[in-house]
Formats: C-alpha cells, sequence, structure tokens
C-alpha cells in the first residue's frame, strides 16, 4: 500500500493523485468512532430482528442502509468538514451525497469481487473522478479482518477491471491497513474490494460516504426515502449535497430554478 497515514491536506491530495487513494488519520475521534460504532451494532441487530436487514455472504457480512434516516450523527458525518474539502477537490464544487450506509465485515466473510465505483459509466470514462468515496474506519482496518484491498494507481486506467481475470485479484491487491478513525478516501475509478475476513470473531465496522458530481443520480433515491422530519431538520448545505437545489439546468421545477430566475 502506497498511500500512507498522514494530517496534511497536500499530501492527501498528492496521494489521490498518485495512488487514486488517501489515509487522513485521527479523522475521528475516539469517542466518535465508539458512538458511531455502538448505534451501528444497535442498529444492524435491531434489523434483524425486524427482518429489514440486509445481511449477504452466507451471513458473515451486514450493510446498514440509508444511515441518514437513522440518527443525527450520521448526518453530521455525511456533511463532515474533512470530506467535503476532499471531495470538492475530486468531484468540482456542487457535488451530491449519492449514499451513506455502513458494511459490517465479519467472521468467514469472502472478498467482493473487485469493482471500481463508477462502473455504470459507459466507456471511455473520461481522465477525472466521476464518483468518490471516503470510507470512515470505525476498527483498525487489517488484513485479516476485511480490509479494504486497493489496486493502487488503477484509477488512471480510467477502465473496469478484466472481471475474466478474477484469480489473479489475490495477487494484484494490497490491504489498506490503517487504525480506528482513520478516513480513506479514493477516486471512483478506483479498482478496490472488501477484503476477505479470516479472523474467528472479529467484525470489522466501516461506513461509506460516497458522493457523486452534480450531474449524475445518486445510488440512494432522497426524493422517496429521506424521512420527511430529515429533510425539515436539513441545513441549506444538506439540502443542497441532496439534489434540492438546481445545478445550471437540471433539477429545476416547472421550468424554473429558483422563484425569477429563468433559463
Ligand atoms: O467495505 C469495504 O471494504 C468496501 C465496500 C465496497 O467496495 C463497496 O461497497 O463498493
Amino acid at each position: 500500500m502506497s498511500a500512507i497515514l498522514t494530517t496534511d491536506l497536500d499530501h492527501a491530495k498528492a496521494d489521490l493523485a498518485e495512488h487514486g487513494v488517501c489515509l487522513v488519520e485521527g479523522a475521528l475521534e475516539p469517542e466518535r468512532v465508539k458512538a458511531l460504532r455502538d448505534r451501528l451494532e444497535e442498529l444492524a441487530a435491531q434489523e434483524i430482528v425486524d427482518g429489514t436487514d440486509y445481511v449477504y455472504e452466507n451471513g458473515s457480512n451486514q450493510r446498514v442502509w440509508t444511515l441518514l434516516n437513522k440518527g443525527e450523527m450520521f448526518v453530521d458525518l455525511a456533511q463532515d468538514p474533512l470530506a467535503m474539502r476532499l471531495m470538492e477537490h475530486l468531484l468540482g464544487p456542487a457535488f451530491l451525497l449519492s449514499n451513506i450506509d455502513a458494511n459490517i465485515a465479519g467472521p468467514a466473510g469472502n472478498p467482493m469481487f473487485l469493482h471500481a465505483d463508477q462502473s455504470f459509466m459507459p466507456d471511455p470514462w473520461p481522465p477525472y473522478a466521476m464518483v468518490a468515496n471516503v470510507i470512515w474506519m470505525l476498527d483498525d482496518f487489517t488484513p485479516e479482518n476485511g480490509a479494504t484491498r486497493i489496486v493502487p494507481g488503477s484509477h488512471k486506467l480510467c477502465r473496469q477491471p478484466d472481471f475474466t481475470k478474477a484469480d489473479e485479484w489475490p495477487e494484484i491487491t494490497r490491504p489498506v491497513t490503517a487504525p480506528a478513525g482513520t478516513a480513506m478516501a479514493f477516486d471512483g475509478r478506483l479498482w478496490h474490494q472488501t477484503g476477505a475476513n479470516v479472523t474467528r470473531d472479529q467484525r470489522r465496522f466501516g461506513i461509506l460516504s460516497y458522493y457523486c458530481r452534480p450531474f449524475i443520480r445518486s445510488q440512494e433515491n432522497w426524493f422517496e426515502s429521506l424521512r420527511p422530519e430529515v429533510l425539515e431538520q436539513a441545513t441549506p448545505a444538506l439540502r443542497r449535497l441532496l439534489g434540492w437545489e438546481h445545478y445550471f439546468s437540471l433539477g429545476m421545477i416547472d421550468g424554473m430554478p429558483r422563484q425569477g430566475m429563468r433559463y
């Protein structure tokens, strides 16, 4: 793994350019890590009881989706100033929140297929990211507990991995190891996968804050799924992140981006 832990944003941006990934150390205070992890543990267990869970990988792994509806602490995380700066750097101003969810990699979980997050994009890909992600590490990410694996520099290839070459993935990927509280930001062109969890009893918690350029459809349909009370409380910045503001002539209402303005 070539990107190194840093607290220097210029260094982080240089790592994003060179390796497609950067690691910001101590991005979350230990108390915040604990609060987020405790709440996610509760939610994951409750969703199983309620039958609304998204458990996969033969029961090893679990996703907790649409975190904006599941607590103010996640609403704050989606708008975290560090994420905002790194995402603006990668995606330009006016980017949107595509989704925010947790991925819990549990014992015996297999690796995810190798992919890039902008795989919905037709070829050829432009030489810049269309989407980008921040993985907030809520546990130490280790090679054993399912640390995300990446192909450093693969963002420069501007294409998806070759799915017929899955036998090469263990050789070409590297685990991204870092302590809990680290923010791992990466370019949407970077090839990556959840690693295998070969521990007996460790669950690896990560929150994925996923963003996109303002002319791309978000992964979560916020207009359908956002709880009315979350929208009522939303700051102007959050409303913009969710696509409630127009972007040039996109997102207008009856031809009117804003009262009195016409395109
Ligand atoms: O949880 C991880 O390590 C990565 C998850 C991932 O690649 C994805 O959701 O696209």
